[in-house]
């Protein structure tokens, strides 16, 4: 069975917003600086970094995820890939984390969000503050 268009199909229904620039990321209509891929989630270098690293993880299918706020227990399975791909982004010295992160999401106008696709933002390489602004 075509299983797959299925869930695009799904998708749809749910998540009737704009599209954003992520999803030209995830196209590749948008050239990024992809630090790690799979199935499920894109992970690429923040275009205006906020720390020496800056990395944003998203879920490709968005799927009604435009921010988490808007999550459901149908996105249990994205979320938790999110946040375990953080884990090993944040692990990984190579890209220029040292020993830890500040691991972060915005959510909504007042969170200071502004593309409306969930994003994960994994901040390294300097020891960050106490304050979040
Ligand atoms: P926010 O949590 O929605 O504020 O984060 C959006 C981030 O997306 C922000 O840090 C931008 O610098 C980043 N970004 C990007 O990496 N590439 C883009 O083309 C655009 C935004 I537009």
């Amino acid at each position: 069975t075509n299983r797959r268009w299925d869930d695009i199909w799904l998708a749809g229904l749910r998540d009737t917003a704009p599209s954003t620039i992520f999803d030209e990321i995830i196209s590749g209509d948008i050239p990024a600086d992809v630090v790690r891929e799979d199935e499920h989630v894109l992970a690429f270098r923040d275009i205006n970094p906020m720390a020496p690293v800056h990395v944003l993880i998203i879920p490709k299918d968005r799927a009604g995820l435009t921010s988490l706020r808007k999550a459901t227990a149908e996105h249990t399975n994205i979320l938790g890939r999110m946040l375990l791909a953080a884990g090993e982004i944040a692990n990984d010295e190579t890209l220029g984390f040292g020993d830890g992160a500040r691991i972060v999401i915005n959510d909504g106008p007042d969170g200071g969000q502004e593309v409306n696709h969930l994003h994960v933002h994994v901040l390294g390489g300097r020891k960050m503050g106490r304050t979040f602004g």
